[in-house]
């Protein structure tokens, strides 16, 4: 399998931790945080230099991803692009122009126990992270909160687009910023203060960017977003549909507004693909449409997830 853990033995947090040791010029691994079942959430950093950058002296970029467990396809496409700047340094010139000026932050996996959860059995399409809502020590319907609505910022504004129920998809949490992810995010901001911050999640194959809250205003930074994203007829990830946050429906307490909004970050979240869009995008390849199980299931296959990730590759660049 392609898509593999956070934790143990050959995973992702131990393969974050090779290519850190393996290239320790450009890059560091950096715990920012720990999960609420105790796991660390390891971010890696690469920057010329890095063992001796200090936070504030080159613009800051953050690709993360996975802060909805099931979204597979999310981690790998940070994973890649980690690969991507590592091995082409020093041999592509524009990877090596921007890791020689600019401090380029991976967090593979945000929701990291979450993650792993939906590796056993029977948690498969689990959502929110592994916090125990009702203290019963065991994972069911009523636990879990969504990381993507947990922000502080208008979080639970209007009571629309988040949920105060235990059991809900979309659980805002009992406070605004409770979770302990989300304390290792806005700590990440806070300190970096990104320029560009691009939040990876499945799977409806869309570019969204502004707020989220409500429509009727305008994003501080809504004009270079349309120039980011591009339109409909030519989208800067082909197949994904530029899009307006709040029309796809409304949501707060999301990372978009609190990082555009609280710490002046570009802050995109990209929609990646599907397993059926992946299986139909490639008609020479085994998989059809129909093997697809939940449209968060994307293929366990090399070819179509390479090609995933190439289409995503030129924008988070
Ligand atoms: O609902 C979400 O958090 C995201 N979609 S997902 O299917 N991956 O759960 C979309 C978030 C969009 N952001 C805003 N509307 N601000
Ligand atoms: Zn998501």
């Amino acid at each position: 399998n392609v898509f593999r853990p956070y934790s143990g033995p050959g995973n992702l947090r131990e393969e974050i931790l090779k290519v850190a040791a393996d290239n320790p010029g450009i890059a560091a691994a950096v715990d920012i945080g720990t999960s609420s079942r105790g796991q660390p959430i390891t971010a890696i950093r690469v920057s010329k230099g890095v063992a001796d950058l200090k936070d504030g002296q080159r613009p800051a970029v953050v690709y993360q991803a996975a802060q909805h467990a099931r979204e597979w396809i999310t981690p790998e496409m940070v994973r890649r692009l980690l690969h991507h700047y590592v091995n082409g340094y020093g041999k592509d010139a524009d990877i090596t122009k921007i890791v020689d000026t600019t401090d380029v932050w991976f967090v593979p996996v945000v929701n990291v126990d979450g993650y792993d959860l939906t590796f056993q059995d029977g948690f498969r399409l689990w959502r929110k992270n592994a916090r125990d809502n009702d203290g019963d020590g065991q994972i069911t319907g009523q636990d879990g909160v969504d990381l993507n609505r947990n922000f502080p910022y208008k979080w639970g504004y209007d009571n629309e687009g988040s949920s105060p129920q235990n059991s809900s998809d979309t659980y805002r949490g009992p406070a605004p910023g409770s979770e302990p992810e989300t304390k290792a995010q806005t700590g990440l901001y806070k300190r970096l203060r990104p320029k560009y911050l691009i939040n990876y999640h499945s799977a409806a194959e869309l570019l969204l960017h502004g707020v989220g809250w409500q429509t009727l205003t305008r994003s501080p930074d809504d004009v270079i977003h349309d120039a980011l994203v591009g339109d409909f007829d030519d989208p800067a990830v082909p197949g994904y549909t530029p899009q307006l946050a709040a029309q796809l429906y409304v949501t707060n307490g999301d990372t978009d507004g609190e990082a555009d909004n609280r710490y002046g970050a570009l802050s995109i979240t990209p929609e990646m693909g599907t397993c059926a869009s992946a299986a139909r995008s490639d008609p020479n390849d085994d998989w059809e449409p129909g093997d697809c199980g939940s449209i968060f299931e994307f293929p366990d296959d090399e070819k179509l997830i390479q090609a995933e990730f190439q289409k995503n590759v030129k924008f988070a660049m």
